[in-house]
């Protein structure tokens, strides 16, 4: 694995992503044809639903720059696949650069909370709450994580249930919903 990037002092605004993704050290772009079995309907195989830019931290954290694209697959609004984290402990701050959206998150027990996200403001995701973003906006949807570096990602109990709630446009404006599949 690569040597931790040794960081000078940053700021980030919506204006200078650029600079955060060309100091990142790992890219990940997530398609419609990787996220089948995701969304109700399947999307176009080459769509661009969002990418991560991630920075190693040189201590305890890691920070993720997600920058969803806006759409929807049928009627259902872009989305993470969203995860548990490995470790019992590690909790994560996201912060909201710009667009417009939504966080869902979901306890090992079931219970669920959805929070919206706008430009200016953050979100405390506890230890042990499974997390997914949404993009219920007309534009890139922009957030910062902070996690810790042994956070890990357990993306397979999502993959497999699901939230217990979905996303979708009714009407013209965003409803949660029930998940038929859960
Ligand atoms: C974020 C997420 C990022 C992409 O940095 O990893 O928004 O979502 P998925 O990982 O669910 O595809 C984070 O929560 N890191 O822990
Ligand atoms: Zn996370």
């Amino acid at each position: 694995m690569a040597e931790p990037s040794l960081l000078e002092p940053f700021r980030l605004r919506k204006e200078d992503v650029h600079t955060f993704i060309s100091n990142s050290d790992n890219h990940i772009m997530r398609k419609g044809k990787d996220m089948i079995g995701f969304f109700q309907e399947d999307a176009d195989p080459d769509r661009l639903i969002y990418e991560v830019f991630e920075i190693r931290g040189p201590h305890s954290t890691d920070m993720g720059l997600t920058i969803m694209k806006p759409g929807k697959i049928g009627r259902e609004y872009h989305m993470t696949k969203g995860h548990f984290h490995e470790s019992e402990s590690a909790d994560e701050y996201y912060f909201c650069l710009s667009g417009k959206g939504i966080i869902v998150m979901q306890s090992a027990e079931g219970e669920i909370r959805h929070l919206p996200m706008n430009e200016g403001g953050g979100v405390y995701v506890p230890s042990g709450w499974a997390h997914r973003t949404i993009n219920i906006g007309d534009d890139d949807f922009m957030l910062l994580a902070i996690f810790p570096k042994d956070a890990g990602h357990d993306y397979g109990t999502i993959e497999e249930k699901g939230f217990r709630i979905v996303v979708m446009e009714v009407d013209g404006q965003f409803a949660v919903m029930d998940n038929p599949s859960f």
